[in-house]
This record gives C-alpha cells, structure tokens and sequence, in this order.
C-alpha cells in the first residue's frame, strides 16, 4: 500500500469513528412538569436515546413518580411506584431499550394529564423501539460505520 493510499485510508477510519461518536452522543431532555402541559405526544417529538438524560422541573406541590406499568399509567395508580420525588428537579439516565412511566401524585393532576410514557429506544431506529436491541444495535452501528464511510469517502473525493 503506498504512502498515499494509507494515508487516505487512515482519514476514512477517522472520519468513521467521529460519526460514530457523533451519533452515539447521549443527549439531554428537559421536561417543564406542570398540570397544564401536554405530555400526550412527549415521546412522539422527542427521541429518546439508551444514554440520554431527561430533567423533570417543576415547582411545588408537583412530585416525579416512576410508575411500573402501563396498566398503572393508564389507571393514575401510584400503589406500586418505583421512585418518587418531590425535590423540583428530577433526572433520569436510561440505561436501556423500553418505556418508560412517570405521573406527578399532587393531587388529582395525573388525571388531568400530567403524566407521561418515554419510549427510549437504542437510538438506531425509532420505528422499532420493542425489537431485537441487540439485532437492531448491530445494524444501528452498521449503518453509522457506513454513513461515516460514505462521508470519508466524500472527503477524500474532494482531495
Ligand atoms: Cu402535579
């Protein structure tokens, strides 16, 4: 391989590994926690990512409750509540592919819609948040490598 050709081939890698890290950033997601937002399509507009970072803010007499089920999303029921918070600024790293249910307990504000369902997925597809992760993941990163390549390959064709 000639000095020219390695030299090439070394920018491709590096251009693939940066895309890679571009994509793979975690991200931060705020949330404005209050009884009049409209959290009904929240996960719709906001892609939620393995990694990524969602800040519930709010002021009192508002809490954060993490709800096991979508059972007990649908139902307001705060029996079986796997966190709660009432401390105005609540984060959330999620470590892995599902959804995700949270309701605020004040009072009668869950029932009038102060809750939300996060779908996190892995962040190669949103279209598939409940398939394969690991079968996804690897095609996620596939096509990342391949994005990365195809703009290496821009670049070195701009040389
Ligand atoms: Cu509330």
């Amino acid at each position: 391989m000639s000095a020219l050709a390695m030299a090439k081939a070394l920018v491709v890698a590096l251009v693939a590994i940066a895309a890679v890290a571009e994509l793979a950033a975690a991200k931060n997601h705020t949330i404005q926690w209050s009884v009049s937002g409209n959290y009904g399509d929240w996960s719709a507009s906001n892609a939620v990512s393995v990694g990524d970072t969602v800040v519930f803010t709010y002021g009192p007499p508002h809490t954060v409750d993490e709800l096991p089920s979508e059972a007990d999303y649908k139902a307001c029921s705060f029996d079986g509540k796997l966190s709660s918070d009432d401390g105005g600024r609540t984060a959330f790293t999620f470590d892995k592919v599902g959804t995700r249910y949270f309701a605020c307990a004040a009072g009668s504000h869950c029932t009038q819609g102060q809750k939300v369902a996060i779908t996190v997925t892995d962040g190669a597809s949103s279209a598939t948040p409940k398939g394969n992760s690991a079968a996804t993941g690897a095609a996620g990163l596939a096509a990342k490598l391949a994005l990365g390549l195809g703009v290496g390959g821009a670049l070195l064709a701009a040389f």
